[in-house]
């Protein structure tokens, strides 16, 4: 029987089937060979006992999630404003390890998103804004997770578990101070479930999470950089060399966009920071 594993805690795994959730245990064999199944994945189970994890389509480490469909970015306009840079980071690792990233804003009440929302409609990244006083902005944000994966991330106190608590009121998790006290411990337990909404959708019940894992930012490739940043991507126009890295390059087609607004600055500032990065951990 095939089936989802909706948590995984202490080597346990609850496994949605078809017939119900089943509760398992893994075959050996995988932590001889150094697997271990996560939530998120799909599995074959006979009896108790998984005894495949079929392909994944992505994993993040931390927190421990297979084939996630799409990570929300949670923004706060103000108290905090957002980091472009963390934030530029993490969209480049979702991109490369083929999560569809989905930015969402918040506390609209306090400032207008519009300026962060200008600098992200060119990359493409699907723009979300919770705004309370329009309930229909919170059940479009509802209807985007309906048949999907999706984790929630974004830096304390930028209002996840207020967001979370709008999407579906059974959750009723703590918010501001509260939150972070037991955040601190939560933290230290290294399990992940998902949650299934009244439509279906699944969404990681680790709203917590900050630290989004960048260990796979370390490994994007300086040439593959600019891939993960679909603005720089989508540029039609073909740089002077095949082997552009939209530096300074004479007859870049990358910096010339930038010059002439098609590309925000600050996303080009982000890119070139990060392949700095990434050319001074190569070794020639
Ligand atoms: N003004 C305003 N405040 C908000 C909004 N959303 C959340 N807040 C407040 O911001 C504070 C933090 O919200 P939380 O939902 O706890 O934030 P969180 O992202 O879950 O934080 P952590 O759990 O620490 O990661 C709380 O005091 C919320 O009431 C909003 O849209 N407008
Ligand atoms: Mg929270
Ligand atoms: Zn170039």
């Amino acid at each position: 029987m095939e089936g989802l594993i909706i948590k995984a805690v202490g080597g346990l795994y609850d496994v949605e089937s078809p017939s119900g959730v089943l509760q398992c245990k893994a075959r050996g064999i995988f932590r001889k060979q150094g697997i271990s199944p996560c939530t998120g994945d799909r599995v074959t189970v006979e009896g108790d006992v998984i005894t495949e994890i079929h392909p994944r389509r992505n994993l993040l480490i931390r927190p421990p999630l297979a084939n996630l469909d799409q990570l929300l970015f949670v923004l706060s306009v103000r108290e905090p404003a957002p980091n472009l840079l963390l934030l530029d980071r993490f969209l480049a690792v979702c991109v490369y390890k083929e999560i569809r990233p989905v930015l969402v804003f918040t506390k609209l009440d306090l400032a207008d998103a519009e300026k962060y929302a200008e600098i992200y409609r060119g990359s493409g990244f699907p723009l979300y804004f919770a705004d309370y006083q329009k309930p229909e902005t919170v059940q479009e944000i509802y209807a985007l997770l309906e048949g999907k994966i999706s984790a929630f991330t974004g830096n304390s106190g930028v209002g996840k578990s207020t967001l979370l608590n709008a999407l579906d009121e059974r959750l009723q998790l703590e918010t501001a101070h509260i939150s972070k006290k037991l955040g601190r411990g939560r933290h230290t337990t290294r399990e992940t479930a998902l949650y299934t909404l009244p439509h279906g959708g699944k969404i990681a019940d680790t709203p917590g999470f900050s630290t989004f894992e960048t260990d796979a930012y370390a490994q994007i490739a300086p040439d593959e950089l600019a891939d993960c940043f679909p603005e720089l991507q989508r540029i039609s126009a073909p740089c002077r060399y095949a082997d552009c890295r939209h530096l300074k390059e004479p007859g870049c087609a990358v910096r010339q966009a930038v010059a002439d607004g098609e590309i925000v600055q600050s996303r080009y500032d982000s890119y070139t920071v990060m392949l700095q990065e990434a050319m001074a951990r190569k070794v020639y």
